[in-house]
């Protein structure tokens, strides 16, 4: 897209979030929903789009500009981002990755215009951090597939419109190899929705269970049209997704930072504004660093992204330490309001649990762990003299 519109769209999305947002927080934490006429702001603005391509209807946004519109997003309450964060991410970029063209063109616009949502499907009550291991089964019957399964806490389930559905088409293949990725439409016969799951935080952004008893799901919606490959589709998806998550968890620093900038600077103790100790600018600054540092390595990997380089680990270690820092950063924030941190009139209380998620979806700390030490040995491997 062209950067010009970059800066401009940025300037409004952060005028939107401050103005509109910020004070429905409350609101939307007490109701635990998001009102429509938000969500047909969103729209409006082509938020639900930005990382689809302008020929299918949306913004068309490199990864370099959708990480810096995220931070934007993320001086509020991670909810608002989550509402439009399936369509721009894992629900949408399975279908843009590997999918047919007939499969973009049948259900991208719709996604980039809001009208219908769309939920990434592949987490089990049996496959968390072992995706490869669900058993959510399609079988093939002619020119559909049967499926049965369960999928467990998938987010803006309750309000979808499709599934990105990962199941298991061959059982002859353990692991990640018998996984075909699928479009699922919501309204399908034989789709059942659970209760919408009671969290911790993030109240407002939805999730629940799905249930799959025989739903018929045409052979055409097969991701790509390729059986097997629907593991590795899932994996993309989350490189992309972890990126943009990272993203987020720096607008959400820089949010709790200035609360905590704010109330320090204005509460006196000892006759004199916290802000002036020195053991509380310790904490300021451990904050403003480590936020500085995720912000960097997230702006680094979304230009490798651009560039066309494999971001596997880049994204991986951004959505570690982003997620980890957002975490300390909001400990701290909570830490500098002393007891009224700990109250719920306060926003910190409110950011302390929202962002306890961040270390846990699309992959937990210790799953990107992972991904970073493998990456590590295959690149020793690959540089060994044979
Ligand atoms: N991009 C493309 N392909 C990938 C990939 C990626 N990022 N990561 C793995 N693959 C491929 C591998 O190359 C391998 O293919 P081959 O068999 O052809 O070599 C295949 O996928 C299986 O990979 P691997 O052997 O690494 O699978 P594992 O079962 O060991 O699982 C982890 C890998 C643990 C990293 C994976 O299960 C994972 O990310 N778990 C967390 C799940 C998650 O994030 N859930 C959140 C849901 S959304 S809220």
């Amino acid at each position: 897209m062209d950067r010009d519109i970059v800066g401009p769209l940025k300037d409004m999305l952060r005028r939107y979030v401050r103005e509109r947002l910020v004070p429905l927080e409350g609101e939307v934490a007490a109701q635990d929903s998001i009102p429509d006429a938000v969500r047909r702001e969103m729209a409006e603005m082509g938020l639900f789009g930005m990382s689809i391509p302008e020929s299918y209807g949306g913004l068309g946004l490199d990864m370099a500009a959708e990480a810096e519109l995220a931070m934007e997003l993320g001086w509020t309450s991670p909810a608002f981002r989550s509402l439009i964060g399936t369509n721009n991410g894992i629900g949408s970029q399975g279908i843009l990755i590997d999918g047919t063209e007939a499969q973009k063109q049948a259900w991208l616009p719709r996604l980039a215009s809001g009208e219908i949502t769309a939920s990434f499907a592949l987490t089990e009550p049996e496959a968390g951090s072992d995706a490869a291991s669900l058993r959510t089964r399609a079988v093939r019957e002619g020119d559909v597939y049967r499926v049965n399964g369960a999928k467990r806490y998938i987010t803006n389930a309750p309000t979808a419109g499709i599934f990105t559905l990962m199941a298991r088409t061959d059982p002859g293949k353990p692991g990640a190899a018998g996984i075909s990725a699928f479009i699922v439409e919501a309204k399908s016969p034989g789709i059942t929705l659970g209760k919408p799951d009671r969290k911790m935080g993030q109240r407002g952004a939805m999730t629940c269970d799905i249930h799959f008893d025989d739903v018929l799901v045409p052979a055409a919606n097969l991701i790509g049209l390729r059986e097997g490959q629907g593991f590795k589709t899932a994996m993309k998806v989350l490189d992309r997704g972890r990126l943009h998550i990272a993203a987020v968890c720096c607008g959400v620093a820089e949010r709790l930072i200035h609360e905590a900038v704010s109330y320090a600077a204005d509460r006196k103790q000892f006759g004199q504004a916290i802000a002036t100790f020195q053991l509380v600018q310790a904490m300021l600054a451990d904050s403003r660093t480590e936020a500085y540092a995720a912000a960097c390595m997230v702006r680094d990997a979304a230009r490798r992204y651009d560039g066309g380089e494999d971001i596997t680990m880049p994204a991986a270690a951004s959505k570690y330490y982003a997620s980890e820092m957002v975490g300390r950063v909001a400990d701290r924030a909570v830490q500098i309001h002393g007891g009224a941190g700990y109250m719920a009139d306060y926003a910190v209380e409110r950011f302390y649990r929202d962002v306890r998620l961040f270390r846990l979806y699309e992959g937990t700390s210790q799953i990107q762990q992972i991904v970073i030490a493998r990456a590590m040995l295959r690149e020793h491997e690959a540089q060994a003299p044979a």
